[in-house]
């Protein structure tokens, strides 16, 4: 099966077989990916995150039209693992990216629907790389920050920036400390709203990335403040992304960050594939429940059940003292 990934509808389409639960559509999404790869992996990925109502969507619509009127094409991808459960989705709102969403030389899709954060991710990863080999050179993805796909989505990017809203109060906000952890970069949003709350917030968020770590030796997470309403401050976010990919090229650490990402990815698709194999095995599917139940009130311990279902799994040599 080919797509001309020339034109949106073809982008569209592809994406859509990579999206589908259909084991003949998943080989043949598989099959074209690999016939595209050597056209991946040019453009600059960066990830966006912070709670609902931070101002994602008005950010994206209004940073991602600064980037196609600058000769930039941009496509916009989303992982919201709650969409199914809420019915609707991050970019289901195409209201909030008006201009993004009628914009010629750009791609906007909303959040693939999935029940784990893993399958949804995994999909976006491989619409991802679609996207490149579609010629989109920027691509912006965005999630909504709850559990764990910040981290997830920090693991398919080049550039991690996390919006906050300007009034933090000493508590950080109830932001969970991982989050720094994966920034590049933190942005006080709506800045508009009262420039000197944002300037506060801003020395705030400064000092707690003091405390932490830096993650990285050629590059410390600057805070900037802006505005996805008015678009102020979207030039200096877009010039710090820049540096930093000038930064780490140089360094060598974007390619190793990238290398490291998709090992993990591969042994992210092994574990799943192995466990897909085991539970659908005839003979462990028939003693699974059982072994369950003996682990559950205690007369087995899990550590025999394990290598007995290893054992009736397969190679001789998969259980658990290896
Ligand atoms: N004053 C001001 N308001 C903003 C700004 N950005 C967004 N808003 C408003 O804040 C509200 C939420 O904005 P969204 O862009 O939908 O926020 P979001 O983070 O995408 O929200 P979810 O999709 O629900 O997670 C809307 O009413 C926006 O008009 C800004 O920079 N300044
Ligand atoms: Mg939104």
């Amino acid at each position: 099966m080919e797509f001309d990934l020339s034109t949106r509808r073809g982008l569209a389409r592809a994406i859509t077989r990579v999206e589908s639960l259909r084991a003949d559509h998943q080989a043949e999404a598989r099959a074209f990916l690999t016939s595209v790869m050597e056209k991946t992996g040019t453009s600059q990925r960066i990830g966006i995150t912070g709670v609902p109502g931070v101002g994602k969507s008005t950010f994206i619509d209004a940073f991602g039209t600064m980037l196609t009127e600058m000769g930039h094409r941009v496509a916009v991808l989303a992982v919201d693992p709650t969409s199914q459960r809420s019915g609707g989705s991050i970019l289901g709102d195409k209201t909030r990216m008006a201009r993004l969403s009628v914009d010629d030389q750009a791609f906007v899709r909303p959040s693939p629907a999935g029940d784990t954060l893993g399958g949804v991710a995994r999909k976006t990863r491989e619409s991802l790389l679609l996207c490149e080999a579609a010629g989109y050179d920027i691509i912006l993805v965005e999630t909504v920050g709850v559990g764990q796909s910040e981290t997830v989505v920090a693991g398919m990017v080049d550039f991690f920036l996390v919006l906050m809203l300007p009034n933090a109060g000493d508590d950080l906000q109830g932001i969970k400390k991982g989050v720094l952890e994966v920034a590049d970069m933190i942005a006080v949003n709506k800045a508009d709203i009262d420039e000197s709350a944002a300037k506060r917030a801003q020395r705030h968020y400064q000092n707690a990335l003091h405390i932490l770590e830096p993650a990285s030796e050629d590059w410390s997470p600057p805070v900037v403040t802006c505005s996805g309403a008015t678009g102020k401050g979207l030039e200096d976010v877009w010039e710090k992304i820049k540096l930093h990919r000038k930064k780490t090229t140089e360094s060598g650490s974007r390619d190793d960050r990238r290398a490291a990402q998709q090992i993990e990815w591969m042994n992210e698709l092994i574990q799943d594939g192995l466990m897909a194999a085991f539970r659908a095995h005839p003979e462990v599917r028939s003693q699974l429940e059982a072994l369950k139940k003996e682990v559950a009130n205690g007369t087995l311990p899990a550590s025999a059940a394990a290598d007995q279902l290893l054992d009736i799994f397969g190679p001789s040599d998969a259980k658990l003292s290896n």
